[in-house]
């Protein structure tokens, strides 16, 4: 799942515009700079922007231990980082990832690139979670920004009554995303699929979170409430935006 994006230099602009992956990369160094020390047992998620949180340890980081999701593993490789695990390392120091929308409470809707489970208990593991993003995820309220609903992990043979009872109880409609080859479902890395939730208005997304959760059949959901610690934004003039 790891997209794999052009390391852009610091230079290059659109139109006086700081291009999104450089928005990404900003972010991403200036929270590896600020939160992650040497010899720390660290948490990385999945996506294009943690691409960047790893490129920046690698550099920077000496002796440094890491906990991966499968997606991640040949990242961390690549960078010459140690890879560990939740079983080796079930407390980590700190946890860095991406998300696809970030509102005014740092409330993340995550697993727009399919991930979500598995970086759901990573970050519950860390003792502080960071995230990192350009300027494009930052919003005041969920939905602003990402249009594309709320990702739900279900397992596979739940996953109508599972979107009926999302729908039925909080409006909206909950789809099965499909493979971009519409040949079938998108398989999670747990072998499971994903409901996209389109919700209709804002919630008390706390107590829609854990509802859901509630829902047999529900794995996990892409909100993360009450997690994140620090957000870095990568913004298009250049500066870094915490939150
Ligand atoms: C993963 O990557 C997902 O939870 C989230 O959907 C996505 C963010 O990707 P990107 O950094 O490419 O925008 O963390």
């Amino acid at each position: 799942h790891l997209k794999e994006p052009t390391l852009c230099s610091g230079s290059r602009r659109h139109h006086g515009t700081l291009m999104a992956e450089e928005a990404k990369k900003l972010a991403a160094y200036a929270a590896v700079d600020t939160h992650i020390q040497n010899n720390q047992v660290v948490g990385v998620g999945s996506g294009s922007t943690i691409v960047y949180a790893v490129d920046r340890l690698g550099k920077t980081k000496i002796c440094f231990l890491s906990i991966v999701l499968i997606q991640a593993r040949q990242l961390i490789l690549q960078h010459g980082l140690t890879l560990s695990d939740l079983e080796r390392h079930p407390e980590l120091d700190v946890a860095i990832d991406g998300a696809d929308e970030v509102d005014a409470a740092l409330t993340l809707i995550k697993g727009g690139g399919g991930c979500l489970t598995q970086e759901k208990i990573v970050a519950g593991c860390a003792k502080h979670f960071i995230v990192i993003a350009d300027y494009r995820k930052d919003s005041k309220a969920l939905g602003q920004q990402w249009k594309k609903g709320v990702p739900v992990e279900v397992i596979p043979m739940a996953y109508v009554p599972v979107s009926r009872a999302i729908a039925r109880r909080f409006g909206g409609e909950a789809v099965l995303r499909m493979a971009v080859s519409k040949a079938g479902p998108v398989v999670t890395d747990n072998s499971n699929f994903i409901l996209d939730w389109k919700f209709e208005h804002a919630q008390k997304w706390k107590e829609v979170n854990t509802a859901i959760k509630m829902i047999p059949g529900v794995v996990e959901t892409g909100l993360f409430v009450g997690m994140a610690e620090r957000v870095y934004f990568g913004m298009e003039d250049g500066s870094v935006k915490t939150r």
